[in-house]
């Protein structure tokens, strides 16, 4: 099992919360932690009692990015193998709902972890930004391509390009934030969001998290038949007739994930 003090690990009910603990590196995403953080949401993906997870950072830092430490010294063929890169498409596929709690600076890989979230509470005090063409590089995780879907080409260009950072309020206006709280409640606000994600039916939420990925991959007529099919296995649950059949008898659901 990965060092688990880079990543805490804590539970709420059915939510689960990743606190991100590298203080020192302002939680930058060294190769240790990603594989922490990892292992973890794979293990509450395969948890059936785990309907949302919140990956979370501190006050004053979300992630600083990848470890620029660690890539430093790390030859153009390294990088072509490292592991770390296999840690992206990992976390993409877990199927429960993640919600990232942004306090601070998400940079670099930090931006394009909370942007591999589901969606994204941030404090006022947050900022994003690829700052990465300061360095020399361009983002690897998924900034060009997850940003530019989320806020558009002209303005992911900008960000990419000259390393701008881009505070809440603003992230909040081009979409890639679902909600701005004062600084410090960004973990309590993605918890609250989470509860609620939590008390849907845990199947119907999973086609709806696959539907909706899915919607960045494929064009609309490809994409209309996906939900279609996901769509036609939420039919067949049998939580979708507790639903309607609560509804119509003006109670609450009482979901069991069938
Ligand atoms: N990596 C390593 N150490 C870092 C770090 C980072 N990203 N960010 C900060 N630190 C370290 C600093 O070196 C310093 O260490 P000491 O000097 O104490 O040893 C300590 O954390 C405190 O940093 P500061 O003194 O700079 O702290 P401040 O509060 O003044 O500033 C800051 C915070 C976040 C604004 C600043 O530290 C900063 O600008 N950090 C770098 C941000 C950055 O450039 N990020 C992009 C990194 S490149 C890929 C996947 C992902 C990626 C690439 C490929 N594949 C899957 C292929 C991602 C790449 C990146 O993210």
């Amino acid at each position: 099992m990965p060092e688990e003090d880079l990543v805490l690990a804590e539970r709420d009910g059915p939510v689960a919360i990743a606190r991100l603990n590298r203080p020192d590196a302002r939680n930058a995403l060294s190769r240790d932690l990603m594989e922490r953080l990892t292992w973890l949401v794979e293990e509450w993906d395969a948890d059936p009692g785990i309907r949302c997870i919140v990956i979370a950072g501190g006050d004053e830092y979300f992630a600083a990015g990848a470890d620029i430490k660690g890539m430093l010294e790390r030859s153009f063929q390294e990088s072509m193998t490292h592991p770390t890169a296999s840690y992206w498409p990992r976390l993409w596929g877990c199927k429960t709902p993640m919600i990232a709690a942004v306090s601070g600076y998400a940079l670099g890989g930090g931006c394009e972890l909370a942007l591999l979230c589901d969606m994204i509470v941030a404090s006022e005090n947050a900022e994003f930004g690829q700052p990465e063409i300061t360095l020399g590089i361009i983002p690897g995780a998924g900034g060009t391509q997850r940003l530019t879907r989320v806020i558009g080409k002209q303005r992911a260009m900008e960000l990419v390009l000259t390393g701008r950072r881009m505070r809440a309020a603003e992230a909040h206006a081009a979409g890639i934030v679902n909600h701005v709280v004062k600084p410090g409640e960004s973990l309590e606000k993605a918890i609250e969001l989470a509860e609620v994600v939590a008390r849907r039916p845990p199947i119907a939420v999973r086609l709806g998290k696959q539907a909706v990925q899915a919607a960045d991959e494929t064009p609309l007529t490809a994409g209309l038949a996906h939900e279609r099919r996901l769509y036609e296995l939420a039919m067949a649950t049998e939580d979708r007739v507790e639903g309607m059949k609560a509804f119509i008898e003006k109670r609450r659901p009482q979901f069991r994930g069938r």
